[in-house]
């Protein structure tokens, strides 16, 4: 089985950003301490997708950090990256998972216990979960409560992440709750200094995880 480690799972948005820009705050989220990457476009073309992905692994396999392609199992295969991220309307996990082999990560969105428990089912390695706050990253989501992302973790074995709004100063919210890490957009990406964001947002997420265990 594969490992990794989601303590501080970073997802881009390049959204406004010229593309050398973009790439130096992905390697600067990557030098404070993000320990998994993933690339999230929307709004894309295949070819435009698989160019970006292709520049940004080059990136983050130098730092050792997974890369996971949002919603794109062709996209990531293309591009060699470590995984793939799939929401409840993207490829099954199944059929992602036949495609992919064993070796390759699967993350799966999930807002309920019963869509969790049917993602490890079919064979994802890892669930997000949320949005736990409100956010202002464009994206089609509704909120989780806590309380439900408490259900989740006690529901399956794998590593669970909430997403959706956190930062520094609200992921205590989080705390005593089972999960292997947080995930973040513009906490990182629209800091004035990315490098120092996500390493100011490992360390509090590394305080509540401890407590957590
Ligand atoms: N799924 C649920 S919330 C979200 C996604 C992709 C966006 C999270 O972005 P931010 O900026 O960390 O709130
Ligand atoms: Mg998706």
């Amino acid at each position: 089985m594969k490992k990794f480690d989601s303590t501080l799972y970073f997802i881009t948005d390049s959204s406004g950003f010229e593309e050398e820009e973009f790439l130096c705050r992905v390697e600067a989220a990557l030098d404070g301490g993000a320990t998994m990457l993933q690339l999230r476009e929307k709004e894309r073309s295949t070819r435009e997708y698989l160019s970006l992905a292709k520049k940004v692994h080059a990136v983050s396999q130098r730092y050792g950090v997974p890369l996971i392609i949002d919603d794109r199992v062709d996209v990531a295969l293309a591009a060699d990256a470590e995984g793939v991220h799939l929401g409840q309307s993207d490829m099954p996990v199944d059929i992602a998972r036949r495609i992919f082999g064993g070796n390759r990560i699967i993350g799966a969105t999930a807002k309920t216990v019963e869509q969790a428990e049917t993602a490890v089912r079919l064979g994802a390695d890892y669930l997000g979960v949320g949005a736990i706050y409100p956010t202002t990253t464009k994206v089609k989501t509704v909120l989780t409560s806590t309380d439900t992302l408490d259900k989740i973790c006690k529901a399956v074995d794998i590593p669970v992440n909430a997403i959706g709004g956190l930062n520094c100063g609200n992921i205590d919210i989080l705390r005593g709750i089972g999960i292997s890490g947080i995930c973040a957009v513009s906490a990182i990406m629209k800091a004035d200094d990315p490098k120092r964001a996500a390493a100011e947002l490992k360390a509090a997420a590394i305080g509540i995880l401890q407590n957590a265990k």
